[in-house]
């Protein structure tokens, strides 16, 4: 089994990105699961073309995208992708969408693919923190996450599995930052290991209890 999995650049003013610190830091090979790691701009269009390209090339059977979600405590397994990109800031190259599509074809959302119960399911078992995320906000993770999802729709792949992880801060972005959940890096790159290795293990989700009340 291949494995692509992305991490973002830094962008919003933070000089790392945790999600590529933790993805940087994954081994090449767990199991016999082949990780194939790369890096993508917090760039609207950019983000989800280099994506595109990655796959095309690497011909993957799982695609993992990972994003940094300051103010989240806990590894979030995102559910679901929409089609709008609504940017509180501008991108990293100065874009800031309010309000429109991603793709005017694409179906107004897409779930993930990945076993996301099981994937928290997992976590929790190794004492990491983790739930199933009802909105990967409306910014460029959505936005890749959609795009992601709408590849593989559109390109009829239809053995591909993919998704999204949110992660939190790590302590050095906190030192400034007053009551913020951090995460160590050890301990996201050891929770990314154990969803992938979740992935390779659950080819179909398994059912239990992960909604939430509002
Ligand atoms: N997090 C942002 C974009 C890049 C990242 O790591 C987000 O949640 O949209």
């Amino acid at each position: 089994m291949k494995v692509l999995i992305t991490g973002f650049d830094p962008f919003g003013g933070e000089k790392i990105n945790p999600a590529w610190e933790a993805v940087k830091k994954l081994p090449e090979k767990i199991d016999d699961i082949e990780v194939i790691k790369v890096q993508v701009p917090t760039v609207f269009k950019k983000s989800a073309n280099e994506l595109f390209a990655a796959i095309d090339r690497v011909n993957p059977d799982v695609v993992i995208c990972v994003g940094q979600a300051g103010g989240r405590f806990d590894i979030s397994i995102e559910r679901v992708g929409i089609n709008i990109e609504d940017g509180r800031i501008p991108d990293n190259e100065g874009y800031q969408p309010i309000d429109t599509k991603i793709f005017e074809d694409g179906e107004n959302a897409y779930f993930s693919t990945l076993p996301i119960k099981a994937i928290v399911e997992e976590l929790k078992k190794e004492n990491i923190p983790a739930s199933v995320s009802n909105t990967a906000g409306t910014y460029v993770c959505n936005h890749l996450m959609y795009s992601l999802l709408y590849y593989l729709d559109k390109k009829g792949l239809k053995n591909v599995r993919g998704g999204f992880i949110h992660v939190p801060f790590i302590p050095e972005q906190v030192i400034d930052k007053k009551n913020m959940p951090y995460m160590e890096l050890s301990r996201i790159t050891a929770g990314l290991e154990t969803a992938i290795k979740a992935v390779g293990k659950y080819k179909v989700d398994k059912v239990i209890t992960g909604g939430k009340e509002c």
